[in-house]
């Protein structure tokens, strides 16, 4: 596999260099989100995660700075930045705490981006511009009991009765579902036809017949919103079904698509957090009389941290490039998500090893990166079906159909 696709030639014929620069723009939000953070996430993130409290004021003023529709056009009220603006507020958001990180991701990868590549001018105008605002809030609504990894297999029904669909089921994992105003929800209209059954509708949580409830006793993430989504009867017009019936699956994994890889410049962060806690620990802490970072094997993990973040960085942007460039990236994506929230589960276990009987405990962050960590190779495909994945596309039993709708490429 070789590691950079072939130039993309732009309208002059240029095929433009390899630049591993943040523009200017960038770096301001970069800026902008890095001290957000610092003083709307950390000082509270203990409590709220002692708590499993999440603090909805923090999404609205994310709001209000632009940052849940970073890279959503201007034309449908977002801040019209590059997917790899994206993926800044991402990696930003999640050296503080997942929480936030997964509110956007939810709401601007798996649902607003879904929008921007599926959805009819009449949907953008009445569900992607409030949301790219943040005046409206959005989630994704896929998993079932019994259908995880097997999103083909999920049993919610979807029977058309007139001008409207009447779904009935529920759905559970879902980020943000107590919260969200908006829903991407996946239903078969004929369960016998597997994956190809299945059909994509914008669910408002006003509808009549939608409920929602929290999913208590998570290990991680406690400062996040995470609950089940119970569908009866509830009746959806026809125009708000989203693409074709039978193309929910498609939309569905090319949502995922956006998803993995705000995980995975999440990770990235989640990875600087605890390579940044650790140095700062292997400073102040001795035995043997000199200070940890002195000892070899603290500095094996210290180097596995800082060659993992590297490396996943640079994987994440290269992700991010081609979104902004409009070519399909699931292949890259998919390697993305998995190789970073690998590194970020691992850097974690090793920052509290780093710690030692301090990591084990709240008085440090380490404990809350790790427990956050584990939901990062679960959820947004686990590590098994990014890892069967990647092996499938080096075999060639993978090949990546051209799709008849792409995410816009940016238009800078
Ligand atoms: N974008 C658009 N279409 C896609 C796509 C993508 N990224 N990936 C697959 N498709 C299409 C395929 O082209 C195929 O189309 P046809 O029906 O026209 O042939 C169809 O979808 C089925 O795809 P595929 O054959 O790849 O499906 P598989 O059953 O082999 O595998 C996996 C799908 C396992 C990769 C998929 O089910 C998956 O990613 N599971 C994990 C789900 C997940 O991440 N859940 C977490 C939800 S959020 S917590």
């Amino acid at each position: 596999m070789q590691l950079f696709i072939d130039p993309v030639l732009n309208q002059e014929g240029d095929s433009g260099v390899l630049d591993f620069s943040l523009s200017q723009e960038q770096l301001e939000l970069q800026d902008l989100v890095r001290k957000f953070a610092k003083s709307e996430i950390l000082p509270y993130i203990r409590q709220w995660d002692e708590d499993h409290h999440f603090e909805l004021g923090v999404v609205k003023k994310l709001a209000s700075l632009g940052l849940m529709g970073v890279c959503i056009p201007e034309q449908y009220g977002g801040a019209g930045m590059d997917y790899n603006a994206l993926a800044i507020v991402c990696e930003e958001l999640e050296y503080a705490d997942t929480a936030y990180r997964t509110a956007v991701s939810v709401h601007t990868g798996l649902n607003s981006m879904t929008l921007l590549q599926w959805g009819t001018e009449e949907q953008k105008q009445k569900y992607l511009v409030p949301q790219a605002k943040g005046e409206q809030l959005a989630a994704f609504a896929l998993t079932e009991p019994d259908a995880g990894s097997d999103a083909g297999a999920l049993r919610t029904r979807a029977v058309r009765d007139g001008d409207s669909y009447i779904l009935n089921g529920s759905k559970i994992w879902i980020s943000m579902a107590d919260y969200a105003d908006n829903l991407l929800v996946f239903a078969t209209v004929d369960a016998d036809k597997g994956h190809r059954g299945i059909t994509a509708f914008i669910v408002e949580r006003s509808f009549p017949g939608v409920t929602t409830r929290p999913i208590k006793g998570k290990l991680g993430i406690h400062g996040g919103d995470t609950g089940e989504v119970i569908l009866e009867d509830v009746r959806v017009p026809a125009g708000n079904r989203l693409g074709e019936e039978g193309e929910g699956f498609k939309i569905a994994m090319s949502a995922l698509d956006n998803g993995r890889f705000t995980v995975g410049a999440g990770a990235v962060g989640l990875t600087r957090a605890c390579l940044d806690a650790s140095v700062e620990y292997a400073h102040t802490r001795k035995t043997f009389g000199v200070e940890i970072g002195r000892h070899q094997l603290v500095q094996q993990m210290i180097a596995n941290m800082e060659a993992g973040l590297q490396s996943s960085q640079l994987l994440v942007y290269r992700a991010g490039w081609l979104k902004n460039q409009g070519v399909r990236n699931t292949r890259e994506t998919s390697l993305a998500k998995w190789i970073a929230c690998d590194v970020a589960f691992r850097s974690a276990c090793d920052a509290v090893q780093i710690h030692g009987a301090y990591g084990y405990s709240n008085e440090y962050p380490v404990e809350r990166f790790l427990r956050n960590a584990k939901a990062l190779v679960i959820y947004e495909g686990t590590r098994e079906i990014h890892t069967v994945m990647q092996a499938e596309y080096a075999l060639g039993y993978r090949i990546d159909k051209p799709l008849n709708r792409m995410l816009p490429a940016w238009e800078g």
